[in-house]
């Protein structure tokens, strides 16, 4: 017997416990030992066996570590139909989660009986592949096509008590798994409950399944795991037998296992777990932190607040004037209706948060208490120094003191205190309050149980927190004005935006870059471009004022109705401004270009090429320390299509050379900004990857 499962005879019950913590994975010696438990069982002479989890869970599916690795038997597939054609009693009592795999065994026992707190699901799909042990064929006989095909299509985590209505579960029952488990099987044994294997239940009946694949296939945007699995499901109704449709769902499972969209998504699954885990920061406490201070209410400030509040902290707006904290409390307001709305907030809880929890305050003397104040104020250093040099003098011993600038250098804003060590950036994305992603910026001088605090923060707020250095634009921000210059460049050679938009939503964006820019506001870009003429462009770099024209005539993108788009039937109608081409045609002539056409994949391979080229630059400065953290900043805050993994490790699935040798004849065009990244040129010579160097820093 594997240690991984547990057998006990307890009468004429055989038991299997797993034990292979911290999920109970369905990895290799967790099979062999169940398929090892059921010969016991059965050589023993038992009449039921019980199947159930120690520790935290039931088993929460099979061992992602193990895909892509030559595969050992039992199969997992095998294992669930060995588990159902035994001559015993089969049942599973489940805790926890019974997540992928983990359901698909307890589909193939005969009865299930889950605690109330239980989850059951079969997410496969979002680690691009599809549930490939049975569990197309299986959830449909016990729960109906329609309920199958929601459940394998989101990927979405039933409670039992659903799971109980649906037919998933037969019984819900409070206590321990053990207990309530074997009191089940003892009742099944006395009323002589006969052996109930699923693949024994007629088939159901069919749906339109060519309108469910389109509707799937489209909500998806280039996501084939779950059209794919609304095939398998349809197996379930129309293969000629149980048996044929299990080897339908095999034959569908394995192309889905071998595409790069597994692989993206895998990688994202482990990059979203490693993405937290800093070495320099093992073992530091976080300070202490209950009441918070924000600086500023807008959208920005406000938001923030919001996230704060909802994560049950205490919290003090400042703002100028009383009228404008009044208008910073209409908007936390506003935010927290939505959750009002939604059901996730009570009405009393929807007062104590914008009453008790939260205070307006126009003075900073209020700050004094707070454990952590975060300015969103006005994006101008001279400003942020003001408001540094003021929370100086008020702010108590050890309070950590972040701005939430999205570029500028956090080591000059803490040398105006008198605490740099205190001081980091604390990079929200708008809505605050709905996006995950956090950017926590370290400067030259902050103090590990600063930082550690900041990544406190961010767990409490449930944020996916990235770790950042100072640099212009930290990850994202920096990257993103790269590929965004990309796109530019291409429009003066000839493409137009919307050819560029399209290209990307057709990539998986969930918006193209000018519709994105219309989103956030065409005036941040040229506040931008402003600055940077500023500061001084270098010579060499190309330069256009179509864009500004466009913010000159009024034009802002969606706030004012128009921008690269004209929204006047409504934000999702979206149809082109015909006064941006003209703009641009003169553009183009003013700087003496002739137009070339521009295909789709020229158009994808460009803007990428560019972004991992920047990336490079960000993970070989060490502004990011590994490149699984450009991809986890990018898939959640950028709009990255989380199926290709992130831009690293869509690189590697290209593979460096060609992408290099592509960056390398551009340079030829314009060798100021295709400048190779050195990590990329010194990858390649060394025949290594990104998730090479990922691996290194994990391990
Ligand atoms: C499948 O079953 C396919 C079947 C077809 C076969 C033919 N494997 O998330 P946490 C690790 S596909 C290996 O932080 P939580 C995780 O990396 C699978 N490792 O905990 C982490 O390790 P670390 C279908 C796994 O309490 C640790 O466990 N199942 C697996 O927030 C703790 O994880 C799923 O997709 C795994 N399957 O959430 C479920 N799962 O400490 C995937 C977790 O070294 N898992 N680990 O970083 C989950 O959704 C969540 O982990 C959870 C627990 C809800 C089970």
């Amino acid at each position: 017997m594997s240690e991984a499962i547990g057998y006990e005879l307890h009468g004429d019950i055989a038991i299997l416990a797993a034990n292979n913590p911290p999920v109970n994975a369905l990895g290799h010696a967790v099979r062999q030992g169940l398929a090892d438990g059921m010969a016991r069982a059965e050589a023993e002479g038992a009449r039921a066996v019980l199947i159930y989890g120690t520790g935290r869970t039931y088993f929460a599916g099979a061992d992602i570590r193990e895909f892509g690795k030559p595969p050992k038997e039992p199969h997992l597939p095998e294992l669930c139909n060995r588990i159902e054609a035994s001559p015993l009693l089969v049942v599973s009592a489940i805790h926890g989660t019974a997540l992928g795999g983990g359901l698909e065994v307890a589909l193939g026992t005969h009865y299930r009986i889950a605690v109330p707190s239980a989850k059951v699901g079969l997410p496969e799909v979002h680690l691009g592949i599809l549930p490939g042990a049975g569990g197309t064929q299986r959830l449909p006989r016990v729960a109906g096509v329609e309920a199958a095909l929601d459940m394998i299509t989101s990927g979405r985590h039933v409670r039992a008590d659903e799971a109980l209505k649906l037919g998933v579960i037969d019984r819900v029952a409070e206590g321990d798994p053990r207990e309530i488990g074997l009191a089940y099987v003892r009742e099944l044994l006395d009323e002589g409950a006969p052996r109930r294997p699923v693949s024994e239940m007629p088939a159901p009946a069919p749906v339109d399944f060519d309108a469910v694949y389109a509707a799937v296939l489209k909500k998806g945007r280039g996501q084939l795991s779950p059209a794919t699995a609304v095939r398998a499901v349809q197996a379930a109704c129309e293969a000629e037998s149980f048996a044929a449709g299990l080897k339908r769902e095999r034959d569908l499972f394995m192309e889905l296992m071998n595409s790069d969209q597994r692989e993206g998504l895998i990688h994202a699954f482990f990059a979203d777990r490693a993405v937290g885990k800093l070495p320099e920061l093992e073992g530091v406490a976080p300070r202490p932190l209950a009441a918070i201070g924000v600086i500023g209410g807008g959208t920005m400030g406000a938001g923030i607040a919001t996230a704060a509040l909802l994560s049950g902290l205490t919290v003090t707006m400042l703002e100028m004037t009383p009228e404008a904290a009044e208008a910073a409390r209409g908007r936390i307001e506003g935010n927290l209706s939505g959750a009002l709305k939604r059901g996730k907030l009570s009405q009393a809880q929807f007062e104590a948060l914008t009453t008790k929890a939260l205070t307006l305050a126009t003075d900073y003397a209020a700050l004094t208490e707070a454990d952590l104040v975060i300015e969103a104020v006005f994006e101008d250093m001279e400003v942020k120094k003001q408001v540094f040099t003021k929370l100086d003098a008020v702010c108590k011993p050890g309070a950590v003191l972040a701005s939430n600038t999205s570029y500028l250098d956090i080591n000059q804003i803490a040398a105006v205190t008198s605490r740099p060590q205190d001081v980091l950036g604390l990079h929200f994305f708008s809505p605050a309050h709905v996006m995950k992603l956090l950017e926590v910026v370290i400067a030259d001088q902050t103090a590990p149980d600063a930082a550690a605090t900041g990544f406190a923060l961010g767990k409490r707020l449930g944020k996916v927190s990235v770790r950042a250095g100072v640099c212009d634009g930290f990850i994202g921000n920096r990257i993103l004005s790269v590929y965004r210059t990309c796109a530019d460049h291409m429009i003066l050679d000839g493409a137009s935006p919307y050819e560029i938009d399209e290209a990307l939503e057709e990539f998986g964006f969930a918006m193209g870059p000018f519709a994105v820019a219309d989103l956030a506001g065409l005036d941040i870009g040229w506040a931008v471009r402003k600055r940077k003429r500023a500061e001084g462009l270098d010579p060499r770099a190309r330069d256009s004022a179509y864009a500004d024209k466009l913010c000159e005539a009024g034009h802002f993108g969606q706030k004012t109705g128009k921008g690269y788009y004209d929204y006047a039937a409504g934000a999702k109608a979206r149809v082109p401004n015909p006064e941006v081409l003209p703009l641009i045609e003169a553009e183009r002539a003013a700087q003496g270009i002739t137009p070339r056409a521009f295909g789709k994949d020229e158009i994808v391979r460009r803007y990428m090429a560019a972004m991992v080229n920047e990336a490079a630059k960000v993970v070989g400065e060490g502004i990011a320390r590994r490149p699984l953290d450009v991809d986890v900043t990018l898939l959640y805050g950028y709009g990255f299509p989380r199926y290709r993994g992130g831009p690293l490790k869509w690189a590697d699935l290209q593979g460096l050379p060609e992408l290099l040798a592509d960056i390398k004849r551009w340079a030829a065009e314009d060798a100021y900004f295709w400048q190779p990244a050195p990590l990329l040129e010194q990858l390649v010579a060394e025949g290594r990857s990104f998730d090479d160097l990922n691996k290194e820093a994990v391990s």
